[in-house]
Order: C-alpha cells, then sequence, then structure tokens
C-alpha cells in the first residue's frame, strides 16, 4: 500500500467512525435514490378525530407540492391492521414510509419489515419502544413533538394559574401503550409529585377519544366528586370531559380547572368561552416536514435521529388570534 492509498485509508475510517458517533448506524440504513417522483406510504392509524383528520390532510396537501404517488392507509383504529397496511404497501414498492405507530411495541414488526424490504421509514407523530427498534438503525428518525415537555408544561402552567388550596386531579390518559400518553404521563405527573398540595386521585386511559373521554370522565366523576383539576392528554378527551362535567353540574373553568394538549379549534373555543384553561400545542401538520426531511435524507445528508417539532401555548391571552388557523 503506498503512503497515499494508506492516508487515504486512515481519513476514511476516522469519517466512519465521526459517523457512528454522531448518527448512529447510518450505513445500514436503506438509501433512498435521487428521483423526480416517489411512491410514498403514509399508514394512518385512525381518522376519529380533526387532529389525525389535519394529519392526514397535511399528507395529501404535501403529495402534490412534493411530486409524491401517496399510497395513504387507515388503520381504523387497530395496531394490527396499521401492521396489515404497511405489508400491503411493502408489497405495493413504495420507496420510503412515514408511520404513525399507533402503540409503542405493536407497530415494530412493522418498522423491522420495512427495513428488510429495504424501505427507508420516518415515524412521524409517535415513537416505538427505543429499547427495540432504534432511529439511525432500523427506521431513519422520528419527527415529532417532545412529549415529556408538553406534559411538563401543562403541569406548570396549572400550578401558576390553580386558583384553590389543594389541587384534587383527574387525569385522562391517551392510547394505553402509546408514546404520547406514556410520556404526557411522565411529563405531567413528575412535576405533581413534587408539590403536596396537588394529589392525582385518578388516571385512566379515554383513548385519546372524545366520548370515551366523556364516558370515563362520567365514572370518575361519581367516584371523586370533589374533583376539581382535570388533566387530559388531548383536546378531544378534554372537550368529552366538560360536557361530562356540565351534565353532572358542575361549571368547568369556574369549580373546575380543564388543561390538555394539541390546539384544535373546539379547545381554543373553549379556552375563547372560558371553559378550559390551557392548551399546549401538538401540531398535526406534518406533510412539509416530511417531504423537507425525506429530500434531505435523498441527498446524502445525515438526518438527526429525532426531527423536533416546536410547540406553542395557547390560553386565554392569544386563543382568539389563533382559532381561525385551527382544525
Ligand atoms: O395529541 C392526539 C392524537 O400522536 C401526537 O395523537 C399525537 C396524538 C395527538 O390522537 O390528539
Amino acid at each position: 500500500m503506498n503512503r497515499r492509498t494508506l492516508l487515504g485509508t486512515v481519513a476514511a475510517a476516522a469519517i466512519g467512525f465521526a459517523g457512528f458517533a454522531t448518527a448512529g448506524f447510518t450505513s445500514d440504513l436503506p438509501p433512498l435514490e435521487k428521483k423526480d417522483r416517489y411512491k410514498v406510504g403514509f399508514a394512518q392509524m385512525e381518522s376519529n378525530n380533526p387532529w389525525r383528520i389535519a394529519e392526514t390532510k397535511s399528507f395529501h396537501a404535501t403529495a402534490e407540492a412534493c411530486n409524491w404517488d401517496l399510497v395513504a392507509t387507515d388503520a381504523a383504529g387497530s395496531a394490527a391492521k396499521q401492521v396489515a397496511d404497511v405489508d400491503s404497501m411493502i408489497a405495493q414498492g413504495i420507496d420510503v414510509l412515514f408511520l404513525p405507530p399507533r402503540e409503542e411495541k405493536p407497530l415494530i414488526p412493522a418498522v423491522m419489515k420495512a427495513k428488510a424490504a429495504g424501505i427507508p421509514t420516518f415515524l412521524v407523530d409517535r415513537s416505538v419502544d427505543p429499547n427495540v427498534a432504534k432511529p439511525g438503525e432500523h427506521y431513519v428518525a422520528f419527527l415529532g413533538s417532545d412529549f415529556v415537555d408538553q406534559g411538563r408544561r401543562v403541569a406548570e402552567w396549572t400550578l401558576a394559574n390553580f386558583k384553590g388550596d389543594k389541587g384534587i386531579i383527574v387525569e385522562l390518559e391517551g392510547t394505553t401503550g402509546s408514546s404520547p400518553a406514556n410520556d404526557r404521563k411522565k411529563g405531567f405527573d413528575d412535576v405533581m409529585a413534587k408539590h403536596d398540595n396537588m394529589t392525582i386521585v385518578a388516571s385512566q386511559s379515554g383513548d385519546f377519544a372524545r366520548d370515551l373521554g366523556r364516558q370515563v370522565m362520567e365514572t370518575l366523576l361519581q367516584a371523586h366528586p370533589d374533583v376539581n383539576i382535570v388533566y387530559a392528554h388531548n383536546d378531544e378527551m378534554a372537550i368529552g370531559a366538560i360536557q361530562a362535567l356540565e351534565l353532572a353540574g358542575r361549571k368547568p373553568g369556574d369549580d373546575v380547572l380543564v388543561v390538555s394538549i394539541d390546539g384544535t379549534r373546539d379547545a381554543l373555543q373553549a379556552i375563547i368561552d372560558g371553559k378550559m384553561g390551557v392548551t399546549v400545542e401538538s401540531s398535526p401538520f406534518f406533510g412539509p416536514l416530511a417531504c423537507e426531511t425525506m429530500n434531505r435524507y435523498a441527498a446524502g445528508e445525515d438526518i438527526e435521529h429525532w426531527v423536533q417539532v416546536k410547540d406553542r401555548i395557547f390560553t386565554a391571552e392569544n386563543a382568539a388570534d389563533h382559532v381561525d388557523e385551527a382544525y
């Protein structure tokens, strides 16, 4: 080996090592060829709420702008169907997959099968169990919010704005086993645990759905009639809880503080109407970010493992300014 080749080998090894240290096993991921048009898979989990519908619309709108032939499916709330939907997309020869995994564990096979089929995958809005499937190794990246921080911000706002002495809190959790439910619980509960005057008396799943949120709130109200704070992991359940509270003769915004996450039109209207205190934003508009990130990947860029979305906060101070653009 001459000196020149030797130096080249050393340099390549150094670059390889730096790549390993900063970006994980990027080289092991399926590459994405540069093309004018891509066949893009978007495997939606369900369409039973405005957030999901806004996200799907965002992907359809992006398909036009970004030159995609979009293959979109709807798993109707079933993780098993979502896995099957990804199987059929693989069979249809998609170039790239955008997947919002309904739950952290059941969707891991879908991630692994896409990788085995040579299809680069981006997780959008929810993630999978990081102990089993990893960004930079099994999938390219997670595009989404910091859910722990969202829960923390709701808790901090509640501490600063709750008027009573003792907080009796009911928590309505999102879909069991989903990353936003796990993390929004952790962020909120950890902050509250440091405050002796705050007690979470019940915490139960309403599956991120309005009607289930209403039903669960109805039941929990019977066991805990003295509740004065409701923390819902999303706006749909918060609206359901408000309906249950009002039906029981309570006055949301007056004798019970309702706080949540997302920033839907109904939640912003509830804030304007004085029935809800705060909603920390969790944006569903992933289409443009998906297009941009995918194009960066096709251009050979190292993609950060977490393409983080920054969230605003909506309260009585600014809800009226944003309600018209909300979904
Ligand atoms: O907050 C909720 C939806 O995964 C971030 O899922 C998303 C959450 C969102 O059903 O409303």
